[in-house]
């Protein structure tokens, strides 16, 4: 039987996905038809459209969120996402930041080879709930939960087996394959389970994302978020649609220098009907309102000293904006970047501010001239071009600002206690597989790149700026 490699699994599996969601999530469906209308209209009239991945990538591409419980549900998460070529990367500390705190640790599994982010490069932003930490749960209500999430079952037995099974021998035969998918789309639907009324309260006054994880038997995609070429673009036209939008939009602003990062907005979903428990045994029709729709612009993966630049932008920008409309924000925000931020992709990389695979110039006449030793000459005289690097991760601020702009309350978090130290390092333990550092991944592919240009170019010397600082 016809054999299905890793990269058809997951774009296989991130299509169904998002053709239940869209049966779930009625506004989805209506984010999907905007966003592809602006995506074509962009690349009919931009020769640049498919600078940062091409129509067909960005078509396809969405990036998801789920959360869970416990280490145990973490790592089995992990084993289906990895029979689909998705490994963590990044670790994101969501439980203390100044907006709207919730109490969770996370990372995004996602491709991290080129050629398999070109084929289909799905992403799910996978969070974990942390009972331990004191300042939102104390010891009696941790226990509870730890008991309510030792019971359920997020990833039925039959799911893990084919998924390790997919995972050694990069791919599955046709009928596992359609099984495997069913099964964890399955495990990412929403449950007809009843949700017990006075448990997912409880939760519910901590925080509206322990309750969504704890307070029920099942996990479910939080939200789907396809990309898009224009987001202010698409942001005016919801609202034209009379899909209300978060008061902003998230990351870089909108200004005339290269798109950098991410630029995120979203939107509530509308209440869901579910099923209650009451405390007195007899069941209730009711809603919640947990999920929601969200978009994303990607642009170009920043160096460590390009993050720092755009961190202590962010920081300005707040303290200038503070009290202030968020129109004022964006207006504060694109007068900083005018004034501090590279306004072309050149000097990005001739600073070292943002990642790109370099490519050898070899069809012009140099009249014996050797090439320069370093990446600014290089670049300048026209050796090499550079092709900027996409950015496939995520902002710690935007996703506590999507979070928190979709919650219900602010829940209740106890400043005065500590937290329980949380890691990368911890993470990979409770993972048990490596958790991998995205800077390392951009730094190696551009490494390689410009590696293999040098030696197309004969440029002895210049492999020596490999060694400079700045090319990493
Ligand atoms: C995850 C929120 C983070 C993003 O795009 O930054 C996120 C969640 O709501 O579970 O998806
Ligand atoms: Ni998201």
């Amino acid at each position: 039987m016809p054999h299905l490699p890793t990269w058809r699994l997951r774009a296989a599996f991130a299509r169904r996905l998002s053709d239940m969601y869209g049966t779930e999530v009625p506004a989805y469906t209506t984010l999907l038809e905007v966003a592809g209308r602006i995506n074509d209209e962009v690349a009919r009239r931009d020769p640049d459209a498919g600078r940062l991945g091409s129509i067909d990538r960005v078509t396809a591409e969405r990036h998801g969120a789920i959360r869970v419980g416990t280490p145990a549900e973490l790592r089995q998460a992990a084993q289906v996402f990895a029979a689909l070529g998705m490994h963590p990367v990044g670790f994101y500390d969501l439980r203390d930041g100044d907006i709207g705190a919730v109490p969770v640790v996370s990372t995004a599994f996602r491709p991290t080879d080129p050629v398999e982010l070109d084929r289909n490069p799905f992403r799910v932003f996978t969070s974990l709930l942390t009972t331990g930490d004191r300042r939102f749960f104390d010891p009696e209500l941790e226990a509870r939960l730890t008991t309510f999430l030792a019971r359920r079952q997020l990833f039925p037995p039959e799911l893990l087996l084919l998924a390790e099974r997919a995972e050694r021998d990069a791919g599955l035969d046709e009928s596992d394959a359609e099984r495997l998918l069913t099964l964890a789309v399955g495990a990412f639907t929403l449950a007809a389970e009843p949700v017990d009324r006075a448990w997912y309260a409880e939760l519910e006054r901590i925080s509206a994302v322990a309750a969504d994880i704890g307070g029920v038997t099942s996990t479910h995609i939080n939200h789907l978020t396809p990309r898009v070429l224009d987001i202010d673009a698409l942001y005016r036209r919801m609202g034209e649609r009379g899909i209300t939008m978060i008061d902003r939009i998230q990351g870089p602003p909108r200004w005339a220098g290269p798109d950098v990062l991410l630029r995120q907005t979203s939107f509530r979903a509308l209440d869901e009907a579910r099923t209650f428990r009451e405390p007195d045994g007899r069941l209730t029709r009711g809603a919640l309102r947990v999920r929601f729709g969200e978009v994303e612009a990607r642009g170009i993966a920043l160096t460590r000293a390009g993050r720092a630049r755009y961190d202590a932008l962010t920081a300005e920008t707040d303290r200038r904006a503070a009290g202030r409309p968020a129109a004022d924000r964006e207006r504060t925000a694109r007068a900083l970047w005018e004034r501090d931020f590279p306004r072309t992709e050149h000097q990005l990389a001739v600073e070292g501010l943002a990642f790109f695979a370099h490519r050898p110039v070899t069809d012009r006449p140099r009249d014996g001239r050797r090439p320069p030793a370093d990446l600014a000459g290089l670049l300048t005289d026209g050796w090499l071009t550079a092709e900027p690097l996409v950015y496939e991760d995520f902002l710690p601020r935007s996703a506590a600002g999507i979070f928190h702009s979709n919650l219900t309350g602010d829940g209740t978090r106890d400043p005065l206690r500590d937290g329980t130290p949380f890691d990368a390092h911890r993470l990979a333990e409770a993972l048990d597989r490596p958790v991998l550092d995205p800077f390392t991944l951009y730094a190696e592919q551009q490494d390689r790149a410009l590696r293999g240009a040098l030696t197309t170019l004969g440029a002895d010397a210049a492999l020596r700026v490999l060694d400079a600082p700045a090319v990493n």
